[in-house]
């Protein structure tokens, strides 16, 4: 039995998990979609875990899907099968998560490994990391939610050619287009990464759920909806002890020490 194929570590407020098939550059298996839903959904139910780091083992992000042995003889590939009984579960559970998921892209991420990467809330890329809508090479389209993050963050034309070429695309042009929030010194991307989530998760973690909440609702959401929502949203917020906490610590001018409550 080899190791795991997923990585959780456990610090104070937060977990790293590690996609962990380093010698596949991390590509996923039915094994790792597996490993990965398990440690989410034990991140979920764990009220001191309130934030996640998402990264991977080795010199790769994540690969895609592991290519290896897809095609069984005498047997056509049930794509759509794949994709909702594992991928798409995956990357609901990213965005609906009522924490900050922080990815931090430490080297390539192609297919579904990019795109799993533009699904978390957060995203740090390595100075050396890129990012492959390689789904065309292949002969297939992007899916795990790229034709909706790409044209979101960079617009549709950026998001047209790179899904029709799959160019490599650097972490530097990646920033410059928005799809990640900051590009860093390889050698500072896990610093970096968990100096936010150790942040991230002594801030008010209900609020951090909920903000979430509604800056995704707002691709889909009329301004006046949107204004609906979040009058709904500060209205139950505001009943919370973080709420209050805030406020005492800006006027007795102190930090706040938030209970994520
Ligand atoms: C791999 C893989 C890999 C197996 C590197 N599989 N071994 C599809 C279908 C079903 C439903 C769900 O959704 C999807 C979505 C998808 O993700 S489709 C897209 C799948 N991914 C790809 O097409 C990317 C394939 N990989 C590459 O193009 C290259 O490996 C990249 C550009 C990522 C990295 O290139 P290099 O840095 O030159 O590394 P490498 O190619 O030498 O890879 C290192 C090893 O990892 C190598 O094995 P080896 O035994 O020769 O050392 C690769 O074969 C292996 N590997 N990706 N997806």
């Amino acid at each position: 039995m080899g190791e795991t194929t997923v990585l959780v570590t456990r610090a104070e407020g937060y977990r790293t998990l590690a996609l962990n098939r380093p010698e596949r550059l991390n590509a996923f298996t039915g094994e790792m979609n597996r490993e990965l839903m398990a440690a989410l959904q034990e991140a979920e139910a764990d009220p001191n875990c309130r934030a996640l780091l998402l990264t991977g083992t080795g010199r790769g992000f994540c690969a895609g899907q592991d290519l290896e042995g897809i095609f069984v003889e005498g047997e056509t590939p049930a794509l759509g099968r794949t994709l909702e009984t594992f991928y798409n579960p995956l990357l609901r559970k990213l965005r609906d998560i009522p924490m900050p998921v922080i990815c931090a892209v430490n080297g390539v991420a192609a297919g579904a490994g990019a795109n799993f990467a533009l699904a978390c809330d957060i995203v740090l890329a390595a100075r050396s990391a890129s990012f492959i809508q390689a789904f065309v090479k292949i002969g297939l389209v992007p899916d795990c939610g790229g034709t909706y993050f790409l044209p979101r963050l960079a617009g549709t034309q950026r998001a047209m050619a790179l899904a029709m070429t799959g160019d490599r695309l650097s972490a530097a042009d990646a920033e410059r287009m928005g799809l990640v929030w900051k590009v860093v010194d390889d050698g500072q991307l896990m610093p970096e990464a968990t100096r936010l989530a150790a942040s991230l998760a002594a801030g008010p973690t209900r609020s951090l759920g909920l903000i979430k909440q509604a800056i995704y609702a707002s691709s889909g959401n009329t301004l006046a909806a949107q204004l609906d929502l979040e009058r709904n949203l500060q209205r139950e917020i505001g009943k919370g002890a973080d709420y209050r906490e805030g406020v005492s610590a800006f006027l007795e001018k102190r930090e706040p020490a938030f209970k994520g409550a």
